[in-house]
């Protein structure tokens, strides 16, 4: 635990280093590019103390309008680049963040409560995806086709869209981000983000590494961000029903995403939406506890089950049931809890008082409904917003169980047969992460068929969290259908076009239509 003067003095120093003041900013439109409209002022609080780090004054007035205008402008510019040099400008930003690694790793372990090597992976989840972004710069591929027509060649090239519009989640305040921004710069387009109002100093920080490596290379606001405050939609709304924004990319609660999906969807526009999610970790009989312990640990307890992704039902085979509960208690008892920032210290707070209070009212309705608290159940008392991490029974079909509570509550219920399980696992709304722990082929693709999970990722003797960017990311259902980061993600921020070339002499319609002009009348030839 750090003492008071070095808590101070790493705080000072990260925001130093990351070209954090007092008071900061929040909206700018590229480099030198920052507001300086007096705005609501938004304190960011570090939740493992509740004190506050540092104030950013709020997108204002014209900032919005400013901002968009130049975001558009710089898509006119922008889109014309070639792709490889789009990619050359982002591993140069790529570069900045491994020099920047360990200050915006503490910032974000100070701004969100997550531990330093959370804290420092995310950052390099910004690196990861900047290496595949790179790459991707030169494989926008289309297909050709074989056309039915003599002489005609057709194939399919994709465009940039145009602005891109991307809210994002506190809970990964920079890494999701990076998922959609430089995947959306590759690709020819320009991003405005609006971030948290829980972490905005984590998006200034980025923003500003960012101008850095634009102005140097003479580019204009690819990236420019707008802050609003807590409890504040303005400017969410007006980006939402902004015309401008070709694809909205939204990170959050399904209840805000049914919203702008709705919104989007009436304008025409497209959307990108990354939702609850209710992941289950099923463990058969042929498993190996000695993965299945861990794993289920870390996807439970790692950033304080703040992960879209966190493990938060368990479906055990009966016969093991009594053995992985006892080693499961067991590691649930050997998580210190504490300052983020202490290497020994493997689980930090929640983000603010209301995500603990909604932890302690899950508890409740829990021990009420009849469930048994096996281990942890209640807050810790001291400054900031901890709680212990809990592992309880409980039955998948009560209502507490069926919705998404963002902390650390693992649910365990008992299996027979894995069909129940993977029936058990489906019978939620959301469908984003799942795995199974086995040793048995034929479970394992009973698991990936099908007829297995119906979730968009599948895991076999891994957790439900901590995805690798080279695949696709995102979920089923109310998890809102997005997808994210690698594979053929980057096809969501471009517009493909079908192209037919005839570059024969003839006019030879498809179907092969027959539409013959009177010959004798020169005025129609
Ligand atoms: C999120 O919680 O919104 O798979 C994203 C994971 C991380 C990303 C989580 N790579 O857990």
């Amino acid at each position: 635990m750090l003492t008071p003067e070095a808590y101070r003095d790493t705080v000072a120093e990260t925001l130093a280093s990351l070209r954090l003041s007092g008071v900061n900013p929040g909206a700018c439109w590229g480099p030198d590019g920052w507001s300086n409209t007096q705005g609501q002022l938004i304190a960011s609080l570090d939740p493992s103390n509740a004190s506050s780090l540092a104030s950013v004054s709020g997108a204002a007035g014209d900032d919005y309008e400013t901002v968009l205008q130049q975001a558009h402008r710089s898509f006119e510019l922008w889109r014309m680049v070639p792709a490889p040099e789009r990619g050359a400008l982002i591993r140069r930003i790529g570069d900045a963040l491994r020099q920047h690694k360990d200050a915006l790793g503490t910032l974000v372990t100070l701004e969100t409560g997550k531990i330093k090597q959370e804290g420092d992976g995310e950052v390099q989840e910004m690196i990861d995806i900047i290496d595949l972004a790179v790459g991707q710069a030169r494989m926008l591929y289309g297909k050709t086709m074989h056309s039915e027509r003599p002489n005609h060649r057709m194939y399919e090239q994709w465009h940039p869209i145009g602005v891109v519009g991307v809210i994002t989640a506190f809970n990964f305040p920079v890494a999701v981000w990076s998922w959609n921004a430089f995947i959306a710069a590759v690709t020819g387009n320009t991003v405005v983000w609006k971030p948290s109002p829980k972490t905005p100093l984590c998006a200034i920080a980025v923003q500003h590494i960012c101008n850095r490596v634009m102005e140097k290379q003479g580019y204009p606001g690819i990236f420019s961000l707008l802050v609003e405050g807590p409890g504040q939609t303005e400017l969410a709304n007006r980006l939402v029903n902004d015309p401008r924004i070709a694809l909205m990319s939204f990170t959050g609660s399904t209840a805000v995403g049914r919203r702008i999906g709705e919104r989007v969807a009436s304008r025409m526009g497209k959307v990108l939406l990354e939702l609850s999610g209710n992941n289950a970790v099923i463990v058969d009989d042929t498993a190996d506890l000695d993965l299945a312990t861990p794993a289920i640990v870390f996807g439970s307890v790692g950033t304080a089950g703040q992960r879209c992704t966190t493990t938060r039902r368990l479906f055990v085979h009966t016969e093991i049931y009594d053995e992985l509960i006892t080693r499961l208690v067991d590691a649930y008892g050997q998580i210190r809890i504490g300052d983020p920032l202490d290497p020994d210290v493997l689980m930090g707070p929640l983000i603010d008082a209301d995500a603990k209070q909604r932890f302690l009212d899950a508890v409740a309705e829990l021990r009420r409904l009849g469930g048994d608290v096996l281990c942890g159940g209640a807050g810790v008392d001291r400054p900031g917003y901890f709680v212990q991490p809990t592992l309880c029974t409980a039955d998948n079909g009560w209502d507490l169980v069926q919705r998404e509570t963002f902390g650390p509550l693992l649910y365990a219920v008992r299996f027979d047969s894995l069909e129940t399980a993977i029936a058990m696992q489906n019978n939620v709304k959301q469908g984003l992460s799942s795995s199974l722990f086995t040793n048995d082929l034929r479970n394992a693709e009973l698991f990936l068929s099908h007829n297995g999970s119906d979730c968009g990722i599948a895991n076999i003797n891994i957790g439900t969290s901590g995805a690798e960017i080279g695949g696709a990311f995102g979920g089923e259902k109310e998890t809102g259908g997005g997808r994210e980061a690698g594979s053929d993600a980057w096809q969501a921020y471009m517009r493909r076009q079908t192209n037919t070339v005839n570059w024969g002499r003839d006019l030879p319609l498809a179907q092969g239509i027959e539409f013959q002009l009177p010959a004798a009348n020169p005025r129609l030839r």
